[in-house]
């Protein structure tokens, strides 16, 4: 019989824990670096894409080369707009969470320039296929922000009635399709979407995120290799922001780089700075632009970090260092993107401090707003019968059932 020695398997380990200094690898890669690819490129050509990190923003958040979109400076200032929306929104409902007034919420902090720049880039018939992490993008679609707060309360004017967690979003109008709490099913989902649209002759892209932990599930290999196959029009982005809650990035990607993974699927791979406003903007129009002229998917890991907790329930001091978000060498994107504005002499510190005084208010109408449709603590709630309606067009016999014993104990 053969001796099992557990000793001698490999378990990856986070590079950093608490107490320690944070180690992150030391950045080589300057916007210099990697050439804007053709249109039509081959697999082979976006290695060096893959291995290395496209970045727009230096050093002094100053855009340089091939990559940089040159992007009205109009429109980067709505980006900042909606980054600093979104920051303050996350900080109002943590709020909320800690006060009773919301069950739970998971912020994006760190990562506001991910869904909002890419977002940014698509066009509006374009679908999203988001986690909790892109909440972002529907204020890009025009959200209402009250609508939004109801939903995370799970009140009377709760677009889904209570049906889903806060922040699974769900947002029709704007093409951003729910958020599903088990973790990587809508990276398959949206190849077979982008396959539809393409079945229809229509010119719809699908862009879809996956978390760097949930790439480790089967959902992210089906959807890689139908997107492959049938040549999808797909965006593939695996967003690696080292943490799946308590766990680091090295236990799904052995502690190699995400991006090189769509290269064996015959896919474009590229790896991103995902604090760079400017970056993830040129490498989704670029993978729009691919996809719209029927050229296939692109996969993009996302470099970036987690900077706040994991949700609401989370206390990553347990786990890594304290500070580590300070020590990332991406920086902070808002105040990437606000800098780079000021260097371009199209902003100021005074400019700044209005518009956040503009968004705080904004933010604290809409929930007070909001709270009138009733707030966790004190009601009013969605009518218990909403677990069985609008999900079915007939409820099957059993869900029948169900509702009337719910009814007779709800009514006695
Ligand atoms: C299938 C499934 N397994 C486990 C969970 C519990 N869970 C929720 S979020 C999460 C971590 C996901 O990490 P990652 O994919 O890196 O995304 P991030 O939260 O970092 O954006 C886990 C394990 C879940 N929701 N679904
Ligand atoms: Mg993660």
């Amino acid at each position: 019989m053969v001796e099992k020695k557990t000793e001698t398997l490999h378990i990856p380990d986070a590079p950093h824990r608490p107490g320690d200094s944070p180690r992150f690898e030391k950045w080589h890669w300057s916007p210099e670096d990697l050439k804007l690819l053709e249109i039509d490129c081959s697999v082979d050509d976006t290695k060096e894409h893959a291995v290395g990190l496209v970045r727009v923003l230096n050093d002094n958040n100053e855009a340089k080369g091939e990559w940089n979109p040159n992007l009205d400076s109009d429109e980067l200032i709505i980006g900042l707009e909606h980054m600093l929306r979104l920051r303050i929104f996350d900080e109002r409902m943590m709020k909320m969470q800690r006060t009773g007034k919301l069950s739970f919420y998971m912020r994006s902090y760190g990562e506001e320039a991910i869904a909002i720049a890419q977002t940014m880039a698509l066009e509006t018939q374009d679908w999203l296929f988001p986690t909790y992490r892109q909440p972002g993008a529907q204020f890009v679609r025009g959200r209402d922000m009250v609508s939004m707060i109801c939903h995370c309360i799970g009140n009377e004017e709760d677009n889904v009635k209570g049906r889903q967690m806060p922040v699974h979003y769900t947002y029709r109008e704007g093409r951003y399709i729910s958020v599903s709490s088990p973790v990587g099913t809508q990276f398959s989902q949206a190849v077979g979407v982008a396959l539809a649209s393409e079945y229809k002759g229509l010119d719809e892209v699908t862009i879809t995120w996956i978390g760097d932990g949930a790439s480790a599930e089967g959902d992210y290999h089906y959807a890689l290799n139908f997107a492959s196959i049938f040549k999808a029009p797909v965006i593939l982005n695996i967003v690696n922001n080292q943490w799946a809650i308590s766990t680091h990035s090295n236990f799904a990607s052995g502690n190699q780089n995400f991006a090189i993974r769509g290269l064996p699927y015959g896919i474009p791979s590229i790896r991103v700075d995902g604090n760079d406003f400017l970056a993830l903007y040129s490498v989704t129009k670029w993978a729009r632009e691919r996809a719209s002229r029927k050229l296939g998917p692109t996969h993009i890991e996302v470099l970036t970090y987690r900077a706040g907790a994991h949700s609401s329930s989370d206390d990553p001091s347990r786990y890594r260092p304290q500070d580590a978000s300070d020590f990332w060498p991406g920086g902070d994107p808002i105040e990437r993107l606000k800098s780079h504005l000021i260097h371009i002499g199209k902003w100021s510190e005074e400019k700044h401090e209005k518009l956040e005084q503009g968004l705080n208010s904004e933010v604290m109408s809409a929930y007070k707003e909001a709270v009138k449709f009733g707030d966790l603590a004190n009601g009013p709630y969605p009518s218990s019968d909403a677990i069985f309606t609008e999900v079915y067009e007939t409820p099957p016999w059993h869900l029948l059932e169900q509702w009337d014993e719910m009814k007779r104990w709800r009514d006695e």
